[in-house]
């Protein structure tokens, strides 16, 4: 059997967040162990480094309302080629960041590379804001916005001009925070979201296999990104925009059994470890984990 191959792509971004430090979660996430647990499974592990990101102190912000907009642009330009080659080639690109602005170049990447792929977006947050509607001028606030079609031209247009989502293949899952227009905008999309909420009814295990069943409808697979601040703050502290009330140790690592069992990734990214406020870089290592369990680790196998 060909031995499956994972290709590792490190974003380290910190310009779409406030909060400074998540430029340091690739490192984080590769001193914790990634290699290892990777190979581990049986994966043919390819790293090919960070992207180069500009620093902050570099640059100045030239519009409050879309803070580092070209230097965010310039990254996700680089960014998107090598999801798409990935995922051409037959490798799943591993994206570990960095704050979520990375989104905007892996969605491109994954719509670039001509396959039909459904998005799962773990996140406290839907992401979802606009110049219109943000009211921090982050622009880890906009990603999946621009991924369909909403948001200033420089982004939307990164990775071709057309909507590099199918609403109806994706998914929010763990939400609690939205702003107030930007909720309104995401229940005029056609996105699935189960709120936190949804989880305590229905349970963790059903909506992952609801997720699943509307990401994969008709598509090639999914494509998976990961923003540890949805779990909660006890267990993932690392996090720039920590959220109470998020999901557990275990919802979260059987949210990634279930991926990896349903065999159909195509693309993850791994987003928001923010080394300066974790302890002991536990966040990194609970990533680690989830990584694991996406890619196959089973607690009694
Ligand atoms: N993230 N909705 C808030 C904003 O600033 O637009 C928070 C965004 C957080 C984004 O965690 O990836
Ligand atoms: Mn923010
Ligand atoms: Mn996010
Ligand atoms: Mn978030």
């Amino acid at each position: 059997m060909e031995r499956r191959k994972v290709r590792i792509i490190g974003v380290p971004i910190d310009l779409g967040a406030d909060r400074r430090g998540v430029d340091m979660g690739p490192s984080a996430i590769r001193y914790a162990g990634l290699h290892e647990r990777l190979k581990k499974l049986g994966w043919e592990v390819e790293d090919v480094g960070n992207i180069d990101v500009p620093i902050a102190e570099t640059r100045e912000i030239k519009d409050p309302l879309l803070k580092y907009l070209p230097e965010i642009s310039e990254v996700n330009e680089k960014l998107y080629p090598l999801v798409a080659q990935a995922i051409k080639e037959g490798v799943i690109p591993l994206v570990i960041g960095g704050d979520h602005s990375l989104g905007i170049g892996s969605l491109a990447g994954c719509a670039a590379s001509g396959k039909q792929f459904g998005v799962i977006w773990f996140d406290t947050h839907g992401d979802y804001n606009s110049v219109d509607t943000t009211s921090s001028g982050n622009i880890h606030g906009m990603p999946l916005a621009v991924a369909n079609g909403i948001g200033v031209e420089e982004l939307v247009r990164i990775g071709g001009a057309d909507r590099k989502i199918k609403e109806e293949n994706t998914v929010i899952i763990g939400a609690r925070d939205f702003d107030d227009e930007e909720r309104d905008m995401i229940r005029q999309s056609k996105i699935t979201v189960f709120s936190m909420s949804d989880i305590d009814r229905l349970g963790m295990e059903v909506v992952v296999r609801q997720g699943l069943e509307i990401a994969n409808q008709g598509t090639d697979g999914v494509h998976i990104s990961f923003d540890l601040d949805v779990l909660d703050p006890s267990e993932a502290p690392g996090v720039g925009t920590p959220v109470q009330g998020g999901i557990t140790y275990r919802e979260a690592h059987l949210a990634m059994e279930m991926v990896a069992d349903c065999q159909c990734l195509l693309s993850m990214d791994v987003v928001e470890v923010n080394p300066i406020l974790d302890v002991q870089n536990k966040t990194a290592e609970l990533a680690v984990g989830l990584i694991g369990s996406a890619f196959g680790q089973k607690i009694y196998p």
